[in-house]
């Protein structure tokens, strides 16, 4: 087995995607709290220990978000990745139509490899503000036979349901608990 496994994280600008890394590691609500600062790329590393005696780490690619598809991010993506974690927000249209855009990409690029994406809908706190139907996305997202969370990076259970399916389909995981550790903060998840 591989000793270090590789998230993308991709969507639009602005969808959540650095707030939700940093609410699984950090929990603090940093960025819930303090003015919105847009991301370049960053690089998490989270530490899984699946059982008492094994751990396997997993990096977190945090780019920043795409204001037009992003063809080549997406290559290199797939030339290096295990996996993809593909945000939207339930309050810009813009972006959840990125969203497929980028996951239909991943699916035409990425040949045989055998690539888990989940298709993550975020500000599930601002439901009142949603202009996408989500009935609609939940039959479609069926029919895709493609992961759908819908999460909200203030809730933080909701959030580890991501990193839970990630860990039991990339490292295949079946043990009942992990923790993750990055370079300044760890957390415990029980799945
Ligand atoms: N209410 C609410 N606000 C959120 C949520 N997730 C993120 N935000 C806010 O949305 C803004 C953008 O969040 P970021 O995490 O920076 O978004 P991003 O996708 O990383 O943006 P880029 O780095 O530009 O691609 C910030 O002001 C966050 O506080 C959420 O679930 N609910
Ligand atoms: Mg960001």
């Amino acid at each position: 087995m591989k000793n270090a496994f590789k998230v993308a994280v991709l969507g639009s600008p602005r969808v959540g995607k650095t707030t939700i890394i940093d609410e699984a590691i950090y929990g603090n609500h940093y960025r819930l709290k303090n003015p919105y600062e847009p991301t370049s790329e960053d690089i998490y590393c989270a530490m899984v220990e699946y059982d008492k005696n094994s751990r396997e780490k997993i990096f977190l690619y945090d780019y920043g978000g795409m204001e037009t598809l992003n063809i080549d991010a997406i290559k290199m993506c797939l030339s290096f990745c295990d996996a993809f974690l593909v945000v939207f927000s339930i309050n810009d249209k813009e972006s959840f139509m990125m969203a497929v855009q980028i996951k239909k990409n991943i699916e035409k690029l990425k040949d045989k490899k055998d690539i888990p994406i989940v298709l993550v809908a975020n500000k599930m706190d601002k439901i009142n503000e949603a202009v996408i139907n989500l009935e609609e996305i939940r039959k479609w997202v069926a029919q895709e036979k493609v992961k759908f969370i819908e999460v909200s990076a203030t809730d933080r259970k909701s959030i580890s349901e991501c990193f839970i399916y990630l860990a039991s389909n990339i490292i295949f995981l079946s043990k009942p608990s992990f923790s993750r550790k990055s370079k300044t903060g760890s957390l415990q998840l029980e799945l």
